[in-house]
This record gives C-alpha cells, sequence and structure tokens, in this order.
C-alpha cells in the first residue's frame, strides 16, 4: 500500500478509492457512535477524517485528541456529501505529530481577547482567508508595476524630518543624537531616485502616531508609493486606476473561495473598471453641503465627509484640486486656479474612503522654499530635498496607496486591523 503526501486541496479532489496522507492540525472533533471524526486543517483547507473504533490504538489516540494538535494522518478517499468538500478520509493510520494543550479560543471569544492572542487567533479560517486575499494585492503591486517599467527600490525608515506634516511622528532614541524620526512616507526618496531610475516604487511600511481610534489607522501600516519623472497629475491618475482595477481583476481571479467565505458581494467587485469618476474638490464640498453635511471649503475631508461621498458612486473616484492649506507643503499649486494644489485622492467607494493619495510636486526651487517658509516649516530641514530642485529638477508627479486599507476594502471588513496579521494601533503593541 503505497500514500502519497497531499494538500488537502489536493486530497479533497482525489477520486474514491485513492490512499493519501495528509497532514495539519485539528480543526474540529467529534466521537459518533464508534467513530471519531476529526476535521483536519493546513493552509488550504479542511478535511474530515473518520477513525473507525476496531482500529483500537488510533480509535483512542483519536477520541482524546485536542484542537490544534498536530497529526498526520494515512487512509482511503470516500465520497460523503455530508462532508466538508463532500469527501471525507478513513484513517488506516493516525499519528500525532504534537498534543496541543487546552486551546484558548472558544466561539463565544471577545473581540478584544482574540486581539491578546492574535498569535493564535492568525489560524482561524477568517484571518486564513484575509491573509491570502492579502498576498495576491501585494503581488498583484509587483507585477502591476513590473509589467509598466517601474523599479524597484527601497528607501531608510529612520528620517530626520516630516513628509506629511510633524503631528504624527514617531521619535526614536538615536545614539542620544538629533532629532530622528520613523518614516511617514518614502516619497522624498523616491523623489530623488526619478533622477536615477525615472519610473521607481517602493512597497514598505509607514509610521503615523495617529491619535484618531478609527476603523482606517494604524500606527505602522503599508504603503505602496510610487513616482515618476516627466509626469503630471493626470498621467498619474491613470496609472492609479490602472493599479486598482488590475488588483481587484487578480483578486477575483484568484480568491474566489476566499471572497465567498468572507461573504464579500462580488458584484461590487466586478464593477472596478477604469476610467474611475473624477470631482474636483469644490464639487465635492457642494455635493456634501446638498446633503446637509455641515463643511467649509477649505477643510480637508473626514472620515464621515468621506463616507457620505462614497454613497454617491458605485466605484472608486478621484477628488482632485484639494486647498493649498489641506494638502502638505510638497504639493504643486494648481497654474490655473492659486487656491488649490495639483493632488488627487482615491476614495473606495461603499463607505471605505481615502485609499490613495498623490499628485504633482513642486518642481521649482524658489516655489518650495517659499511654501516650506508658508507652511511654518524651517528650509533647513529639507535641504536635500531642496538639492533635488537645483540639478536639472523636472516634472514628477506620484502617489501612495494604503495597502491596508485596500485589503480592507476589497475583504469588506469592518476594521482595518483584521487586513494585517499583527495590527499596530494607538491602543495595541502586543503580540
Ligand atoms: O498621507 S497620504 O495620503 N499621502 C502620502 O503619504 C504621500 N506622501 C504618498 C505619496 O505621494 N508618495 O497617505 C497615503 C495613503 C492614504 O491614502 C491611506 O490609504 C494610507 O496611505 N494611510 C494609512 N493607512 C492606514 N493607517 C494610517 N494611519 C494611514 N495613513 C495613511
Amino acid at each position: 500500500m503505497s500514500f502519497t503526501n497531499v494538500s488537502i486541496r489536493e486530497a479533497l479532489q482525489l477520486p474514491e478509492g485513492s490512499k493519501a496522507r495528509i497532514r495539519g492540525w485539528v480543526y474540529r472533533r467529534r466521537i459518533y457512535g464508534d467513530k471519531a471524526f476529526v476535521v483536519v486543517r493546513d493552509s488550504t483547507g479542511i478535511m474530515q477524517t473518520v477513525v473507525a473504533k476496531g482500529s483500537t490504538i488510533d480509535f483512542e489516540k483519536a477520541e482524546n485528541i485536542t484542537i490544534e494538535s498536530a497529526i498526520e494522518v494515512e487512509g482511503t478517499v470516500k465520497n460523503d456529501p455530508r462532508a466538508p468538500g463532500g469527501k471525507e478520509l478513513r484513517v488506516t493510520s493516525f499519528k500525532i505529530i504534537s498534543k496541543a494543550e487546552p486551546f484558548p479560543i472558544t466561539a463565544s471569544a471577545s473581540r478584544e481577547f482574540l486581539l491578546d492572542i492574535r498569535h493564535l487567533w492568525v489560524r482561524s479560517r477568517k484571518m486564513t482567508a484575509i491573509f491570502k486575499v492579502r498576498n495576491t494585492v501585494f503581488r498583484a503591486i509587483h507585477d502591476y508595476f513590473k509589467n509598466k517599467g517601474y523599479y524597484e527600490v527601497q528607501c531608510p525608515m529612520f528620517i530626520t524630518a516630516a513628509v506629511e506634516g510633524g503631528a504624527t511622528l514617531f521619535e526614536v532614541d538615536y545614539f542620544g543624537e538629533k532629532k530622528v524620526y520613523l518614516t511617514q512616507s518614502s516619497q522624498f526618496y523616491l523623489e530623488a531616485l526619478i533622477y536615477s531610475l525615472e519610473k521607481v516604487y517602493t512597497v514598505a511600511p509607514s509610521f503615523r502616531a495617529e491619535k484618531s481610534r478609527t476603523r482606517r489607522h494604524l500606527t505602522e501600516f503599508w504603503h505602496a508609493e510610487a513616482e515618476a519623472a516627466w509626469a503630471g497629475l493626470n498621467d498619474m491618475l491613470k496609472v492609479e486606476e490602472e493599479l486598482i482595477a488590475y488588483i481587484v481583476e487578480r483578486v477575483l481571479e484568484e480568491n474566489q473561495q476566499e471572497l465567498e467565505f468572507l461573504k464579500r458581494d462580488i458584484s461590487a467587485l466586478e464593477g472596478v473598471k477604469p476610467p474611475f469618476p473624477r470631482i474636483s474638490y469644490t464639487e465635492a464640498i457642494e455635493m456634501l453641503k446638498r446633503k446637509g453635511i455641515k463643511v467649509e471649503w477649505g477643510e480637508d475631508l473626514g472620515a464621515d465627509e468621506e463616507r457620505a461621498l462614497t454613497q454617491e458612486f458605485e466605484k472608486p473616484f478621484f477628488i482632485y484640486g484639494y486647498p493649498v492649506k489641506a494638502k502638505a507643503f510638497y504639493h504643486k499649486t494648481d497654474p490655473q486656479n492659486p487656491k488649490v494644489t495639483l493632488s488627487a485622492d482615491l476614495l473606495a467607494p461603499e463607505g471605505y474612503g481615502e485609499i490613495i493619495g498623490g499628485g504633482e510636486r513642486i518642481a521649482d526651487k524658489n516655489e518650495l522654499i517659499r511654501k516650506i517658509k508658508d507652511f511654518g516649516l524651517n528650509p533647513d530641514d529639507y535641504q536635500w530635498y531642496i538639492d533635488l530642485r537645483k540639478y536639472g529638477s523636472v516634472q514628477h508627479a506620484g502617489f501612495g496607496l494604503g495597502i491596508d486599507r485596500t485589503v480592507m476594502w476589497i475583504c469588506g471588513l469592518d476594521h482595518i486591523i483584521d487586513a494585517i496579521p499583527f495590527p499596530r494601533t494607538i491602543r495595541r503593541i502586543y503580540p
């Protein structure tokens, strides 16, 4: 008798009568009459195995097995419509690799408790499904940029000056020397690298000491950022919409099972095709006012305003032309309208809101210095960034995509903490 080691997904595809060996962790166990039903889980799925009492020693092992024990099981595949996946394994050998202590997670576990034992909760089928979608999202980002001729680069996480304003900087002790922070965005380094590689991108963490306890803020999030020489705002919007459509298309192709498990409304994702609607910030303010929401021209849009706007669109949409004061200093002012910048955010529909921020950068040295001062910042802190405008400065634009927010939207999650294996928030840094 020969047994082949197979994954559970493969085992569920074998014809009746095949011999197979699977290994994994005990997902469920119940005794019914003279049979032990042990459902095994691996990274590919779950499968029911059945140990009959006749096989004495194996039956006792199976009867007493604990949830999450690691086991290796050999047997014969048998069709059974009642079993998950329509097949079960009639066991001929039941080997315990490592018996688990009583597993602390039960059906009644609270959300806080599940976060405390995240190191174990990552095994849940829900988390596994989300991680598989997340994996596709990361792959798709790399594939998209590679196919479009962008070079992947790596930027430092220790930095000395704020990109996105000082309020959300994490300060780190760096040998007691001058002030050092964790990066909020790799943008400035990407801007330096376009003079070497022209089209660059990076996928890296960004850190923000966000005090807001919202459903969409992490203190450490994953950021996909791109920057291109010779590009303006509209060139970048095309890249952004293509990238998002490509990510969604790949998830729909590769993660149908996971989306079904997560009960995601797939039809909402199927419509994510370019072109995405574009509205100006001024139009957005008017729309909000018509909806009875109190906003003034000039304010940045918060989560509530964004949520209200997403009700008006079925697919992701751009808001462009934010007021000068509502966006970071590096945004280029619109030469046609000096009150606004050549910036745009991309908002995901269904209430999710902003997933991308970006736009055209200031290419002129004097304009940049003026703007830094206007924002109450010190040009000395931005010396090398200003330097880039001295040696062959060209028009350029870029953007940053919040990957965790994208996963949250694509999976249809209520909270960003479920989009990442080990979330960091204002309240949580363990495990
Ligand atoms: O602040 S952004 O809007 N823009 C930048 O950081 C630019 N410097 C990017 C660039 O042009 N290279 O952040 C970009 C995106 C934003 O749209 C969110 O999707 C995400 O980064 N983001 C976050 N995700 C999770 N948690 C937090 N706290 C967070 N902050 C931004």
